[in-house]
């Protein structure tokens, strides 16, 4: 099968952006007067839920069930998440949170290659991407992507396969010519649900688990003067992923 098509998470893949979530999750909570607080070791649990309303009713329905019991609880969700979002875009207009390790690097390296696409499968909103990537990678940024599946657009978020089948339908490609990268196992499972091959990039709050499936498990994408560690399966023998490395990676998976 040919390699044809890049597909990255978001949300602690291109970006630790987590901690900027949680922040912004917190401080809505406290300017509406609710003693709800996540720890970093309670939202590395929540992280379990994708998506910030689903995270939010999940927490609600397993520490405060009463107050689902609200009828206006639907509204207040989405009240609230929608709040949420605009902090969260406040807060990463100030410029917190860098590219990872090499995101930067492969992206102008694949936008300008022939024959390689790129797209986006993310359970956060369109509105956070560009957040995310515009100050870091400029104005045109979102053109480089062939294909943008982002929470708004499916029912079902990962690890439902949704988000990765929504991607493929825009890119017009099969899954098994694509190569998914990932930081979670939630984003794992939904890229393999639909067929796709996938690279794992640990982050600050996945770094400890098992990703059975991957293609091969790293600490980041590396750069030339300061290579990935390899956490398990085969990278190919490189030191840093750039494309042609993924093509070797790739490979492998239609090795089986
Ligand atoms: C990770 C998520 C998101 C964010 C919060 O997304 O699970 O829900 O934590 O974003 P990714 P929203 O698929 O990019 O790893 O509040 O906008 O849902
Ligand atoms: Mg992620």
């Amino acid at each position: 099968m040919p390699f044809s098509a890049i597909i990255f998470d978001v949300d602690g893949t291109l970006a630790e952006t987590e901690e900027v979530h949680r922040s912004a999750f917190n401080e809505t909570f406290a300017r509406h007067g609710f003693e709800w607080s996540w720890s970093r070791e309670l939202y590395g649990e929540l992280l379990k839920v994708t998506g910030g309303k689903e995270r939010m009713r999940h927490y609600l329905q397993t520490t405060h069930p009463g107050v689902l019991d609200r009828p206006d609880i639907d509204g207040m969700i989405k009240a609230l998440h929608e709040e949420k979002t605009a902090l969260y875009q406040t807060m990463m207009s100030e410029g917190r949170v860098p590219l990872r390790p090499g995101i930067a690097r492969l992206l102008h390296e694949a936008k300008d290659a022939p024959g390689i696409k790129l797209a986006i499968s993310t359970t956060t909103s369109n509105g956070n991407v560009e957040a995310l990537l515009i100050p870091a990678l400029g104005a045109d940024v979102m053109d480089w992507f062939n294909a943008l599946a982002t929470g708004e657009d499916v029912t079902a978020k990962k690890p439902a396969p949704d988000l990765y089948l929504y991607a493929l339908s825009q890119l017009g490609l099969p899954p098994q010519e694509c190569l998914a990268i990932e930081d979670s196992v939630v984003g794992l499972r939904s890229a393999t649900a639909a067929g796709i091959p996938t690279l794992v990039t640990v982050s600050a709050y996945t770094r400890d688990n098992e990703y059975p499936g991957a293609l091969a498990v790293l600490s980041d994408l590396g750069e030339p003067d300061r290579p990935f560690e390899l956490i398990a399966g085969d990278a190919g023998g490189c030191a840093h992923v750039d494309l042609s490395c993924l093509e070797k990676i790739h490979a492998k998976a239609g090795r089986g």
